[in-house]
């Protein structure tokens, strides 16, 4: 046994109950990992994210993009996007966790948080756009940062660390009973990519 390479048991499943979350670990070489990141701050289309809160339209400090097969219409927070299509490491990093997953994805939305200050609330990843209990890949690159789930009826909550080259699924009905969110934290100050694939339903 390896000490210094922690072997995540990817088969096993992090809630308890009402959805699928699997952790694989780092997937990817720190090599290999530094590269997509490096790419990934550097060549992706990053913008300030809208959205609408109660009536009032708010730009946010984190930045985003979506990228996909197609120049898909995607409306969260009230918010139209249109995606970019695939740059070529995207489409690398497509078919590494579609191979991982056993599963297929045709988007992808990117978060850039750029230090610990900036996160992302309680939410479900269940706009009507998506696939219902379609299951969503998540890479993450760059800063680890804690990421947690709570029950929405128990209030139960799980966290782990996301890891630099990590790989999370979420799967079955964890977005119906489960929320997520990436707590802020004073103890990061680099950034963190993350991606997230997901499948885009056309109405
Ligand atoms: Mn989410």
């Amino acid at each position: 046994m390896n000490m210094f390479n922690v072997e995540f048991n990817s088969k096993k499943n992090l809630l308890p109950k009402d959805g699928m979350v699997n952790y694989f670990g780092r997937v990817f070489s720190e090599e290999e990992a530094n590269r997509y990141y490096e790419n990934l701050l550097n060549k992706i289309d990053w913008k300030n994210d809208e959205a609408i809160i109660y009536g009032k339209k708010i730009i946010t400090k984190r930045k985003v993009a979506w990228y996909g097969d197609k120049e898909f219409e995607y409306t969260y927070s009230k918010i139209t996007k249109k995606a970019s299509l695939w740059t070529p490491e995207l489409l690398e990093l497509k078919r590494t966790v579609e191979e991982k997953s056993s599963e297929t994805f045709n988007s992808c939305l990117l978060n850039l948080y750029h230090s610990g200050e900036e996160g992302m609330a309680w939410h479900s990843d269940a706009e009507k756009d998506l696939k219902k209990n379609g299951a969503i890949a998540s890479i993450s690159f760059g800063a680890a940062r804690k990421f947690a789930f709570k029950h929405k009826q128990t209030k139960e909550t799980i966290s782990l660390n996301l890891e630099h080259g990590s790989l999370l699924i979420m799967k079955g009905t964890t977005q119906t009973h489960w929320l997520h969110r990436l707590p802020p934290t004073t103890k990061v100050n680099t950034p963190r990519v993350n991606l997230t694939f997901r499948t885009i339903v056309k109405k």
